[in-house]
């Protein structure tokens, strides 16, 4: 690279190439320079805010040329790389990770100190980016942290949303929205006004033959928007490689028509178009596993699949290799649906502007990309109407009409006798009005198709797309089961365990090898080890328990047993399930005498998580928790035996400092419907023991630590579909004590019992879809059995250290692993440590 630039300006620029802070000395140097100048402010007027922007500044510099590096060495290796398209990405706070990551906190923590600041008051500054609903958007964000901690060449490409999943207030007891406003001062996104890309929407299609009597598509008219890239690194764990995450931003194309109609008096109308324009990356729809078919979030899918297409298409354009080797290059990853655009694009790109023949441009595009599937439950899976792409989109609908049609001759061919399989394969829905199915498309147009976790992949082969396996044979599909970071989901998050661990296993190796945590099974009966374990879960949840003071203003006994369900409010994960046992437990807790309660195993309920805005089941059951908590919390014969906490605003940077202090957490799914879960992963990991259902990854969980070491309850998906079918159409009788707490809530013990009819309804009038009353005497007893094991610690301390030590298999390195050798065909770049700064 540095070849091309000429001996005398080469030397010139490698005089004052900047190299970053070296030690603390530097660390603070940077740091009351960018204080002075960046932020025009002094030693007087540094608050913390400032500390941590500068700090983030004196970080952000380091990555920066650290991610330059990365850069050209990619450009230089000209090696095929990974774009991993995702309309969301739940990063969490960057700070913390930079510095852990880099390996420079101990520096920074120095640093500060001597300028007059706490470390963790300045990480506790920071604003979470959170751009993503839950699971599926925290998935990637741990995915990029593994492709550049294993020197991958990749590039997350996203939406730059103003406003991130909004802020969850509870006030009386519901919950209440409020937007997330994240830009005010961003120090880890580099705005690039010189990378722009002009996105066309309507229009028309004019078709022509050109010189050799080939039709030509051209797309004309209609309305340009701009997209803006910025870029955030993405730092490696101890390794120099900074990937890049672009994010699109959308505002108007400033073209002469705005300037006309300015200069026509017409003010009001351009500013107009600008906002229409900027409305479109400005916020991120806040559906978890439901997809509502707004106009707003097709034209979002749209902007942003275009506008990253553009660019790797651009980047492989400079290459001037031929077309067909475009899948030696690049590989596209669609992150669920979302995305599915992009196999379309691509085809028109080939097609309409280079002039591609349709069978050798569609067998670029097959071989370049490859579809996730993250969900089997019917509301999640996107459609969109015909007629909605028909307007947006109009060459786009041509070409998923030529798709469908040359997919279904194809089909039809192989299977003459099937007239039905091809109105369920089709692309299109035969419906009123038609509709395009996305995972279809994203079927046909991709080389591999994965699950996330063993269960979820045979799920989908043999239900939604089981005729797609019959179509083009098993090997297109597979399983790629999910992991987690261990740098943010253990070193970051619970940074006293992450040290134990180090001690016993040999140092830091497991942070980049997980494998490795399976060391420390052979301390299981060290008694030093196992008192510090213990001091450390102690101290984890005497921290929660702070928080849950000054945050829902409860008092809690951190030697009670925490048991915590955190996540996404939906009907399918059951939170409904665990506060009907809540509050079984306290009926039971009353029942009792004085006597018989002091033999009782003292308790915390934890709950935390939103509702789409929109869903009012998941509304109610938040509602009913913290009725029940009101109640439960006050009652002077329970005390201590019993608390029921709903944490407001769960969120990445809270998930930090909830999941290390878990005792039990709750995965509990109705079995067959969670694709994976990811923060089992986590809560097991940071020492926590699980209770769930044999669904997702919690089945591979309990193969990998052992059956005595979860506690597993409940029916199995094979099981589900004849017990729906019972409800329906036999007699649905529910279980007894469930029929207790039912009665307890209609009596208004907790309230209104308006606001919970639905809840019971949904169980006892309406077939019981989610299996509540069918798994309920499972989970009690269940639960007992967890009271039982936590009362004798020698035993649980046993269980949760051969736990963590099994663990390795979850690390989200492995599965980038997978992705690459199996799906993306990728290699890592060596990258020799010294050659970073
Ligand atoms: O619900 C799934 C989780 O089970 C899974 O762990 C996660 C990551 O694979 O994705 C979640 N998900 C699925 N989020 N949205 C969807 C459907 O669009």
């Amino acid at each position: 690279v540095e070849a091309s630039i000429p001996e005398p300006q080469r030397e010139a620029w490698l005089k004052h190439q900047v190299s970053g802070f070296k030690d603390k000395d530097g660390f603070e140097s940077e740091v009351v320079r960018h204080v002075e100048t960046t932020l025009a402010r002094s030693m007087f007027n540094c608050d913390e805010s400032a500390a941590y922007s500068a700090c983030s500044l004196a970080f952000r510099d380091r990555l920066i040329l650290e991610w330059n590096r990365t850069q050209q060495r990619q450009t230089f290796a000209d090696s095929k790389r990974l774009y991993y398209l995702s309309l969301e990405f739940l990063m969490g706070r960057a700070l913390d990770n930079a510095m852990l990551n880099i390996g420079e906190k101990d520096t920074a923590k120095a640093g500060l100190a001597d300028l007059g600041f706490r470390i963790e008051d300045v990480i506790e500054q920071e604003h979470d980016a959170a751009l993503g609903n839950g699971g599926l958007g925290r998935l990637a964000a741990c995915f990029l942290d593994s492709l550049a901690s294993l020197n991958y060449p990749a590039w997350g490409y996203g939406l730059r949303y103003r406003y991130g999943i909004f802020k969850q207030e509870i006030i009386d007891g519901y919950q209440v929205e409020v937007p997330d406003y994240w830009l005010d001062f961003n120090p880890w996104e580099f705005p690039r006004h010189d990378v722009t890309v002009d996105i066309q929407f309507f229009g028309n299609v004019r078709k022509s033959t050109d010189e050799n009597g080939r039709t030509v598509a051209h797309w004309e008219g209609g309305e340009i928007v701009k997209a803006v890239a910025y870029d955030v690194p993405i730092p490696g764990y101890a390794t120099p490689s900074t990937n890049n995450l672009r994010l699109w931003s959308s505002t108007a194309a400033s073209g002469e028509f705005d300037f006309q109609k300015f200069n026509n008096g017409d003010y009001e109308s351009s500013v107009a178009d600008q906002q229409r324009a900027e409305t479109i990356s400005a916020v991120l729809y806040p559906n978890d596993n439901l997809e509502r078919g707004k106009e707003l979030r097709l034209k979002q899918q749209y902007f942003w699949v275009a506008a990253s297409l553009y660019d790797i298409v651009r980047r492989f354009k400079k290459s001037k290799r031929p077309w067909k080797e475009f899948p030696d290059q690049v590989a596209i990853q669609l992150n669920d649906t979302h995305p599915t655009l992009a196999v379309v694009e691509l085809q028109r790109i080939l097609l309409d502007l280079e002039g591609l023949e349709w069978d050798e441009a569609w067998n670029i595009v097959t071989n370049t990309f490859g579809y996730t599937n993250h969900t089997v439950l019917p509301e999640a899976l996107e459609k969109w109407s015909v007629p909605l792409i028909q307007h947006l989109l109009p060459r786009h609908l041509q070409i998923i009409y030529d798709i469908n049609l040359y997919f279904l001759q194809s089909v039809e061919r192989r299977f003459p006798d099937e007239r039905e399989l091809l109105g369920r394969v089709s692309i299109i829905e035969e419906s009123q009005p038609k509709m395009v199915r996305m995972a279809h498309l994203a079927i046909v147009g991709s080389h591999k198709v994965n699950g996330v976790a063993e269960l979820h992949s045979d799920l989908i082969k043999t239900t939604i797309f089981k005729d797609f396996v019959t179509i083009f044979g098993p090997d297109k599909f597979t399983n790629v089961t999910n992991g987690i970071t261990p740098r943010r989901w253990l070193h970051q998050a619970n940074p006293r365990l992450s040290e134990l661990i180090s001690s016993k296993a040999g140092g830091k190796d497991f942070l980049t090898d997980l494998n490795e945590l399976n060391k420390i099974e052979l301390h299981v009966k060290d008694k030093a080890f196992r008192k510090e374990w213990a001091d450390i879960k102690l101290a984890n949840k005497q921290r929660l328990a702070k928080h849950i003071k000054a945050s829902a203003g409860v008092t809690v006994d951190p030697t009670a047993l925490f048991d915590v369900q955190v996540k996404r409010i939906h009907e399918y994960k059951r939170q409904q399930l665990n506060i009907f046992g809540v509050i079984h437990r306290y009926l039971t807790l009353k029942a009792m005498s004085p006597e018989e309660r002091k033999k009782q195993q003292p308790r915390v309920s934890i709950f935390g998580g939103k509702a789409a805005p929109g869903y009012w089941m998941a509304k109610q059951i938040i509602h009913l928790i913290n009725s029940v908590g009101k109640v439960v919390n006050n009652d002077e014969d329970i005390g201590d035996l019993l608390k029921v906490v709903f944490l407001e605003d769960y969120n990445v940077s809270k998930a930090e400092i909830i999941i290390p202090a878990s005792d039990i957490s709750e995965h509990i799914s109705t079995a067959g419907t969670e694709a994976s879960g990811t923060s089992n992963m986590k809560f097991v990991l940071n020492g926590g023991l699980i209770i769930g259902t044999c669904d997702g990854a919690n089945i591979e969980i309990t193969r990998e630590i052992g059956e005595n070491n979860i506690f597993l309850f409940g029916n199995l998906a094979e099981d589900v579909e004849d017990l729906r079918h019972a409800h329906t159409y036999g007699s649905h009788e529910i279980d007894p004590d469930l029929n207790r707490v039912f009665q307890e809530i209609e009596k208004g013990t907790f309230g209104s019992t308006q606001d919970f009819a639905a809840l019971i309804s949904a169980v006892r009038d309406h077939g019981d879809y989610y299996l509540v009353s069918d798994d309920f005497h499972s989970y009690i007893e269940t639960q007992a059995l967890v009271d039982e094991a936590y009362r004798n610690q020698e035993e649980w301390i046993t269980k949760c250290i051969t736990s963590v030590a099994r663990m390795g298999f979850f690390s989200s390195d492995r599965c980038i692993n997978e992705y690459a050798e199996g799906i993306w065909n990728i290699e890592p770049l060596r990258v020799e440590k010294e050659e970073g700064a």
